[in-house]
């Protein structure tokens, strides 16, 4: 089994580079140097026609898209319990990854990339300012969340996709001016992923500081 991830510092692609690791899977990473553009180059579109990571490349397979690749990934490494296999349990991940990939993750693309919904540049800077409140929004929707769950991890008694991705937003944050350590269920929770040594792996070669928050 022969996996390829493409992947770039500090994106969304985080969530599949750390279930690779944590599932002790064989695979190639290839870093996309998003700020060089390098997912606009030919050679990218012709794996990726939509210019983003992740992909995932299975043998001749080419998969893109979060919620699939994480769902392709478990069918594939079923050793690894990636997600709870069945029942309400596995339903209410999915539930809870579906919402972070297509309203938390959507939100923070208003705030980080406002040029992809207006090219007026003052409307632009309305839009991520706007954006930058819902997303505060949002991220303490998932610090109760996290402060309440009834399991070790946001995804349940195994770290997995629940924990990368609120990792993910809580870092995102600190570039929308948001200090992690005013969320602290999800601080402790991100800290805690990221000192697992698979995840640590990934932190490493992605070259991750995690808390990229600076006061004003
Ligand atoms: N819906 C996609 C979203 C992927 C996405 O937004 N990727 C971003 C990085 S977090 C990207 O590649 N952006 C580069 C660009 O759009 O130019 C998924 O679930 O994989």
């Amino acid at each position: 089994m022969s996996f390829k991830l493409y992947y770039a510092p500090g994106a969304c692609s985080f969530v599949p580079h750390a279930l690779l690791e944590l599932a002790g899977a064989t695979f190639e990473p290839v870093s996309v140097k998003l700020h060089k553009g390098e997912q606009h180059s030919a050679d990218y579109l012709s794996i990726n026609p939509r210019g983003q990571v992740p992909v995932l490349v299975d043998g001749s397979d080419v998969i893109t898209q979060i919620v699939a690749i994480v769902l392709h990934l478990d069918q594939r490494l079923p050793e690894a319990g990636l997600l709870p296999k069945a029942g309400l349990e596995r339903t209410r991940v999915l539930e809870t990854l579906v919402w972070m990939n297509n309203t938390v993750h959507p939100t923070f693309t208003h705030v980080f990339m406002p040029q992809k919904f207006t090219d007026n540049a003052e409307a632009q800077a309305a839009v991520k300012a706007f954006a930058v409140g819902k997303y505060r929004e949002l991220l303490d929707e998932i610090e109760v969340k996290v402060a309440h769950k009834a399991t070790p991890w946001l995804t349940g008694e195994r770290p997995g996709v629940l924990d990368a991705y609120a990792l993910t937003f809580l870092r995102w944050g600190g570039f929308a001016g948001i200090d992690p350590t005013t969320l602290p269920a999800t601080w402790a929770l991100a800290q805690a992923f990221a000192a697992l040594p698979a995840v640590a792996r990934v932190v490493e070669r992605e070259k991750l500081q995690l808390n990229v928050y600076k006061p004003a």
